[in-house]
């Protein structure tokens, strides 16, 4: 049957439809699930989760050195002493990338292996290794987005977050890292995940160094962080060497609208904007908003004068970390007209108790951060999920369930590029299970499977799937 024929007959067949409405959807013909020509496809990852190493070459103490090390705070005692050992595995690991075909990778950097002290004399060992690093990737035709903070803040900085100095160790060690590596590198992150630096490490206390502040504090720690960011973002571009990109990864809360309507869009954009006044609205805006002033009271940070200005400092681009929503609803009843809608204990969600499934958060927080805050470029810097991975007997992880939560997350993720939005890559967490913070080894998030005795990498399902996607730069 040829084409003209094929579709005669299918419309005449149409079940009954009229040829209106089957007008653009002739069975068996696919929708165009493609990205952009250049889309960037990458995976992520971070220092104290993978490189191990942490006495070697002149590295100083980082806080979760200290927290792992004590007992009771990760699960089964476990550290990030070992982890992938990828500071001596680092070129079969960027062999697994180039064999997925990724364009780009996102790793970090560890503070104290540059400044074992948090500041002061620089270890240049722990530049090299870096270095070496970075030349690797060049070689495999990779690009290196660098995060400069992912979480292994220096022990010897005398209070933490607490201390406003930090955020200036923050923006020498920053610049520094600019100056020495932007010959190479186009792009460099601040800061991941301003709420888990912050809320979780020093409010909740399940991340290092497992503090829980009243009010005040955590909202001056707060203020702290997106301090380092802004002075952060300076330093790198008052020390960076030609077209150097700055930006943030945040794990921004994400708020999706239960039903597609304008009432309840509205709602979502609004909470997006309120809940994470302390964070991304404070970056993109340049001010603490009303209403979080307003309810913090007497609790509020103590800002000094330009603060606000350096923490707006305008960003090249908006990298988002998104793993799972918040469904929404407009609600008139209440003055700040939304609520939340909570997850119930047989809402779908993947091995992390936290991780509730919602594809719809991929396209609404691509969404809605362009509408709040029109950013210039925007990436994913991080999405994926655990699964229960086991090797089969034949050493096989044919994790399926990884690949349905990718492809529909990607699927929405798609939508945005489809309808104009300006997301220009894509880093999946992780290119390997590594050290899951709190949760220690007990949770694999990786698309190659690491046997954490032996070392031994292995290309789960997920990963020949995320090499055919990238290959066709269309969703598979
Ligand atoms: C990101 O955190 C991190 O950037 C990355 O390092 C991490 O490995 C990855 O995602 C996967 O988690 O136990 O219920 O109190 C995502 C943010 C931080 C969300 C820890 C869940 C624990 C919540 N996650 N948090 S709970």
């Amino acid at each position: 049957m040829n084409r003209r024929d094929f579709v005669r007959t299918g419309l005449a067949t149409g079940a009954g439809l009229s040829v209106a409405t089957t007008a653009n959807a002739i069975a068996g013909t696919p929708i165009d699930r493609s990205f952009p020509k250049d889309f960037r496809w990458g995976c992520a990852t971070a220092s104290y989760q993978i490189e191990g190493a942490v006495n070697e070459d002149g590295r100083g103490a980082s806080i979760w050195d200290t927290f792992s090390h004590t007992p009771g705070k990760v699960a089964n005692g476990d550290t990030g002493d070992v982890a992938c050992d990828s500071y001596h595995r680092y070129r079969e690991d960027i062999a697994l990338l180039k064999n997925l075909g990724v364009g780009v990778y996102r790793m970090s950097i560890a503070w104290s292996r540059i400044f074992p002290d948090g500041r002061g004399q620089p270890n240049q060992k722990g530049l090299d290794y870096y270095n070496r690093v970075i030349d690797a990737l060049l070689a495999a035709g990779i690009q290196p987005y660098v995060t400069l903070f992912h979480w292994d803040l220096p022990q010897a900085l005398p209070g933490g977050w607490q201390n406003r100095d930090t955020a200036h160790a923050f923006a020498d060690y920053a610049g520094y890292m600019a100056g020495k590596l932007s010959d190479r590198v186009r792009h460099f992150i601040t800061v991941n995940e301003l709420r888990c630096f912050t809320d979780l490490s020093y409010q909740v206390g399940i991340h290092a160094p497992g503090l829980k502040l009243p009010p005040a504090g955590i909202n001056q720690v707060r203020h702290h962080g997106v301090l380092a960011h802004g002075l952060g973002a300076q330093a790198v571009r008052a020390h960076a060497k030609g077209d150097t990109q700055v930006g943030i990864a945040d794990n921004t809360s994400f708020f999706v609208p239960v039903i597609e309507t304008s009432e309840h869009i509205a709602a979502a954009k609004k909470a997006t904007r309120e809940d994470n006044a302390m964070f991304l609205t404070a970056i993109m805006e340049g001010r603490y908003i009303d209403s979080y002033l307003a309810a913090a009271g007497k609790d509020a940070p103590k800002v000094q004068a330009g603060d606000m200005a350096t923490i707006g400092t305008p960003l090249d681009f908006v990298a988002l970390n998104i793993y799972t929503p918040t469904y929404v609803k407009a609600d008139p009843s209440v003055p700040r007209g939304w609520t939340p809608l909570p997850h119930l204990p047989q809402s779908p969600r993947m091995a992390s108790p936290w991780l509730y499934v919602g594809p719809e958060v991929a396209f609404w927080g691509v969404r809605l951060t362009s509408e709040l805050w029109n950013p210039k470029s925007l990436y994913i810097s991080e999405n994926g999920c655990s699964a229960d991975d086991v090797l089969d007997a034949q050493g096989r992880d044919d994790d399926a369930d990884r690949i349905m939560y990718l492809r529909n997350y990607l699927g929405q993720f798609q939508r945005a590029t489809a309808e104009g939005y300006p997301l220009h890559g894509y880093f999946l967490w992780s290119l390997m299970d590594n050290f899951e913070w709190a949760d220690g080894y007990t949770k694999r998030f990786g698309i190659h499977y690491v046997d954490f005795k032996t070392q031994q990498r292995t290309p789960k399902l997920s990963a020949q799937w995320y090499k055919e996607l990238i290959r066709r730069n269309a969703l598979v």
